[in-house]
């Protein structure tokens, strides 16, 4: 398959510097408000640059997704949203519905990223109480219903999260949301393998990417069904790779060790099987950080979710993009502090070398 890239609308905020969430402060302002306007900025940009879509997280941290895409569908024409939803907070039925009216809405531009949730803090929060298995076993059946309503015909279930009768969309639409679901752990890779489209985890060194796709691949095998793969990466690209280096290096000069500390006892709370093998990439220390030519594990340090950053001059960040696709990664997702100016960045000095390859 060819590969599609994607960008990511920043709807915590935006700045040159890393966002401060990782302490668990979210109160405090982003030097860039994720306003409508801004966030309409960012994603027109994507759009013009031609990337495939925009992904659009979920957490107590950022803007509702639906809303936000709604918003910016309005302002954009070929640009996908690839929205963000926690099963367990919506009902599945209403799920089916409200992508219904997006499509709709935005001419098919929906996709959906599947997102279980890894921190029970967060989940508490939210009032769910449900465990990391228990949270996949209801993602599971929140798809079957989603999926299973959304031609339109009466679905009954009697499962252990969910249960309705006669549920249906009314008016459905011709084009289905591909469905993302993202997670490292086993549980995620057996809902992928049920349900899934496309399986997603965040960017490590091929090695161990490699071996996670090798597994979803054979359980999807398994149940007689085909998955698509994808990776989720920061990147910093330059001219020269130099340049590159030096934003790596202004970015870890302005890390307060106090922050990392902070940061690393929250990881630790987190049940997340993708969030512990991005800690272990660093192990908190900060030097030696390059894990792959190109692969650079330290917005792990202070950051929840993706860990590393592709760095280089434009054309290494190219051959680092060719080798993840190459190993069956279809879909990256990128994302560059301030995501506006970084989106030229990339689709100025990346894209074209991608195009000229014919990779994309
Ligand atoms: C590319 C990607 C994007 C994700 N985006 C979100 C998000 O926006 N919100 C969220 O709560 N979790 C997000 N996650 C995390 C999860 O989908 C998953 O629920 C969590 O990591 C626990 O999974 P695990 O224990 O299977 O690793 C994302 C994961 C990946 C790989």
């Amino acid at each position: 398959m060819s590969l599609q890239l994607h960008w990511f609308l920043p709807s915590h905020g935006d700045g040159r510097e890393l966002a401060k969430t990782a302490n668990g402060d979210n109160r405090r302002p982003p030097r860039r408000e994720p306003d409508a306007d801004y966030l309409c900025q960012v994603a027109e940009a994507a759009d013009r640059l031609g990337f495939t879509s925009v992904l659009t997280p979920f957490g107590l941290f950022c803007e509702d997704p639906w809303l936000v895409a709604t918003a910016a569908a309005a302002r954009t024409r070929q640009l996908n949203f690839m929205l963000a939803l926690r099963p367990g907070f919506m009902s599945p039925v209403l799920a089916a519905q409200m992508a219904a009216t997006f499509q709709r809405i935005s001419g098919g531009r929906l996709l959906l990223n599947i997102v279980s949730g890894g921190d029970a803090d967060e989940q508490h929060r939210y009032g769910d109480w449900l465990d990391h298995d228990q949270r996949y076993r209801r993602t599971g059946e929140f798809l079957d219903l989603l999926l299973r309503a959304w031609d339109g015909s009466p679905v009954d279930l009697d499962g252990e999260h969910y249960r309705v009768h006669r549920a249906l969309v009314a008016r459905p639409h011709p084009v289905r949301p591909q469905v993302f679901l993202g997670g490292s752990s086993a549980a995620a890779r057996q809902v992928a393998a049920d349900h899934a489209d496309v399986y997603l985890t965040w960017g490590e060194a091929p090695g161990p990417m490699a071996a996670l796709v090798k597994q979803a691949r054979a359980l999807a095998e398994q149940r007689g069904r085909q998955l698509a793969f994808g990776t989720r990466f920061h990147v910093i690209t330059r001219d020269s790779a130099d340049e590159a280096w030096r934003v790596a290096d202004r970015l870890l000069n302005g890390m307060d060790p106090a922050r990392i500390r902070q940061a690393a006892e929250r990881f630790a709370r987190s049940d997340s099987e993708g969030q512990r093998r991005a800690a272990a990439m660093h192990g908190g220390r900060t030097g030696n950080l390059e894990i792959h030519p190109n692969v650079w594990a330290g917005f792990g340090l202070v950051r929840p979710g993706v860990a590393t950053a592709l760095v280089g001059s434009h054309e290494q960040v190219a051959d680092r993009i060719e080798e993840y696709h190459a190993l069956g990664l279809d879909h990256l997702i990128l994302s560059a502090q301030p995501h506006l100016e970084e989106a030229y960045s990339l689709g100025e000095g990346v894209l074209p070398i991608l195009r000229q390859r014919g990779v994309l």
